[in-house]
């Protein structure tokens, strides 16, 4: 179908400007290998993120995967299954347990009540997400961590340019790692970050993002390749200069949508927090059928037929996913599972006019009975 509205669409800078950008590649065919758009990146994000030291990687899957070997860690990790298969998959894929925890109806966030009695002699860290740019209990999450001797490792793919009380989001936790997917609002086509304290590991996870090389004849750790080209980097430099704009631009988005959906019976609507800057990353509706008259599946067909590409993020949960069968218990996460069946992402990006958005939400209002 033409006209097609998607749940997103990638912010990119003019041509111009991205061909300006990677212009001095042609002369110093410099490609790749943490090159100078990787350092003036480096530089620039760390200023605008209000972090002390980031790392550039591939994704930012590799920032989670590779950040939970630099730590070393063994055991259990609690986490939550309201999010993308990045934040199980990494766990996983580093011989770690996940341990699912539940999550808060409001904020979608883990839920830190719950977090203690989900602690054994085996948990070694808790990996809790900012769902939505929605920000975690943190106060609470960092009591847990000190009075049990837990890294903490948020996943802030979601968060870009958020503050809480002031302070730049990524500079919470032992480590915070970004997205910088083409999806998210501030995008380097694929990329990552990871914003850390203590710089040991800071150099541990640089050399485990190039094959765990410290040298050209010492290779000391079994590391991956993970490393963000010239090319992603000047992309990332071009949007920078943007974002602001951009974050702007979805705001007065996501207001219109506010205006519309807010106080329909059967429909919540994303929470807002006082303390927290947002960047409007994403607009979650949960539709309670009972109350709404018409259940999620119903208005997702609804927008589909009429050209509309919803989301369904975060259903499945992560730990009903088929490869982990058998080995989680999803009655242990009541509130994620309740919220899945019911949540629709509606479409947000910064070009989206509001004419469309109002279309969207008489779609939305027509499936109302
Ligand atoms: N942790 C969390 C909590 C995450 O949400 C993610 C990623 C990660 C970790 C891992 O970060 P990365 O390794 O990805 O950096 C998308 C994104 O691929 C993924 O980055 C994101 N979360 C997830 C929530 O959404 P899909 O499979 O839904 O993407 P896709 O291809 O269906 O695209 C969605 C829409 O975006 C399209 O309908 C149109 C638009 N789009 C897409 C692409 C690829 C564009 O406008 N331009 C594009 O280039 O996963």
């Amino acid at each position: 179908m033409e006209n097609k509205i998607l749940v997103t669409r990638s912010s990119m800078p003019e041509l111009d400007e991205y061909m300006n950008e990677i212009t001095p590649m042609w002369d110093s065919h410099w490609l790749t290998n943490m090159g100078p758009k990787h350092k003036k990146l480096q530089d620039n994000l760390c200023e605008y993120l209000g972090v002390e030291n980031i790392d550039l990687l591939t994704n930012g899957h590799m920032a989670l995967e590779l950040t939970l070997q630099a730590m070393n860690l063994q055991g259990e990790v609690i986490t939550t299954p309201f999010t993308f298969a990045s934040t199980t998959h990494a766990i996983v894929r580093n011989g770690l347990t996940p341990v699912f925890c539940d999550i808060d109806p409001e904020t979608y966030c883990m839920d830190a009540s719950k977090i203690e009695k989900l602690i054994t002699d085996r948990t070694c860290a808790i990996m809790p997400v900012h769902v939505y740019g929605n920000v975690c209990n943190i106060e609470e999450i960092e009591r847990i961590a000190h009075k049990y001797e837990l890294k903490v490792i948020y996943d802030a793919a979601h968060t870009f340019g958020e503050s809480y009380k002031g302070k730049g989001i990524g500079s919470f936790g032992d480590v915070s790692c970004f997205s910088f997917h083409a999806t998210k609002v501030f995008n380097s086509i694929e990329g990552g970050a990871v914003c850390f304290k203590d710089k040991q590991l800071g150099a541990k996870l640089y050399e485990l993002k190039n094959f765990g090389i410290h040298g050209p004849e010492e290779v000391p750790a079994v590391g991956a390749n993970a490393k963000m080209n010239e090319f992603c980097a000047a992309m990332g430099l071009c949007n920078l200069r943007h974002v602001d704009e951009e974050i702007a631009k979805r705001k007065a988005v996501v207001e219109r949508y506010r205006e519309r959906l807010e106080d329909v019976e059967g429909i919540q609507l994303n929470c807002i927090q006082n303390d927290v800057k947002s960047n409007y990353a994403y607009f979650p509706v949960v539709f309670e059928e009972r109350l709404y008259g018409a259940s999620r599946a119903e208005v997702f067909d609804k927008l589909a037929e009429n050209g509309i590409g919803a989301r369904k993020y975060f259903y499945p949960l992560t730990n009903t996913f088929e490869c982990f069968h058998g080995k989680y218990d999803v009655t242990e996460t009541p509130v994620a599972l309740h919220i899945s069946k019911r949540v629709l992402t509606l479409p947000l990006y910064a070009d989206l006019a509001l004419e469309d958005v109002d279309r969207i939400c008489d779609i939305i209002l027509g499936c109302k009975y």
